[in-house]
């Protein structure tokens, strides 16, 4: 079966899950957040990454329809832990979704369904989407933090963030690619990254490191100012509750 059957007898017959990766504040040495990774129970997808079957998704026209279940079993996740006060659950949105000038409505029937407050969610949305930057998207950013959810630029530093993005952009918090965390040990991604954290800074975003693997990573990431963390160093993937009890593995 193609891909788009596979996605489309997933969301019918309920086999997406999700699992999560903690957040690491290194200040007050605790888990404060997760990020929500969609997974699929079902036999053609079960291998496959959602970089795969998220862009076919996104090309079928189901991807609404994919985002809202995941937001759904985030806020169900959400009700059912027990979570430090402060916790924010981070989810992934298409940027295609910032299209839609409804959008932030149906977030907001959502969380008022579900029960949740706005400020225990934060919304990843990939740099790619400021491919081309407007004021439409721009507008759907405003209305989301406007409902007291947090927005996050995913994968920064890969794509197409200019520096003119970067004044105007109404995000609260910035990630680090990875791609820039594993290559730490050459002097020129140390200056790259060094800039991210002193722009980050000086721009009064909130900076999330991913991809964090090991504790030299960690250590030196912290020297710049980097306080908050996230990669397999603390935990790959798992449920919330493991990821609630993650914690920075002794030197
Ligand atoms: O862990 P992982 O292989 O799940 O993630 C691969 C890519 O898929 C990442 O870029 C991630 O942002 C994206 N992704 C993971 N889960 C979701 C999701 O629930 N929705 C969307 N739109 N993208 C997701
Ligand atoms: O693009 P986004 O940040 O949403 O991607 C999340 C993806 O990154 C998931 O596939 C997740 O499994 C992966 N990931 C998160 N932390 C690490 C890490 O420390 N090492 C590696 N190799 N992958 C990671
Ligand atoms: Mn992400
Ligand atoms: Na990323």
């Amino acid at each position: 079966a193609s891909v788009e059957q596979a996605v489309r007898r997933c969301i019918s017959e309920d086999d997406f899950y999700l699992v999560f990766m903690p957040l690491y504040d290194a200040r007050r040495d605790r888990v404060m957040g997760a990020e929500a990774l969609l997974r699929s129970n079902s036999e053609s997808l079960r291998q496959l990454s959602p970089e795969v079957y998220i862009p076919v998704a996104e090309k079928a026209n189901l991807i609404q329809e994919i985002d809202m279940l995941v937001l759904r079993k985030a806020l169900a996740a959400i009700k059912q832990h027990e979570l430090p006060e402060g916790f924010v659950l981070s989810i992934n949105i298409s940027a295609q979704e910032l299209l839609d000038s409804e959008f932030a409505q149906r977030i907001d029937a959502a969380l008022r369904s579900a029960g949740v407050s706005a400020s225990s969610i934060c919304l990843e949305v990939t740099e790619t989407f400021f491919v081309h930057m407007d004021e439409a998207k721009v507008e759907v950013l405003d209305q989301l933090r406007a409902l007291g959810c947090l927005v996050s630029l995913d994968d920064f530093g890969t794509g197409y963030t200019s520096f003119a993005h970067l004044q105007r952009l109404s995000v609260d918090e910035i990630k680090i690619d990875r791609s820039f965390v594993n290559r730490l040990n050459d002097p020129k991604a140390r200056v790259v990254v060094e800039s991210m954290v002193n722009i980050a800074q000086a721009l009064d975003y909130k900076l999330v490191a991913e991809g964090v693997e090991t504790l030299e990573q960690l250590d030196y990431l912290r020297s710049l100012g980097c306080h908050c963390f996230q990669g397999f160093l603390f935990s790959e993937p798992t449920t919330l509750k493991k990821a609630l009890a993650a914690r920075k593995p002794a030197t």
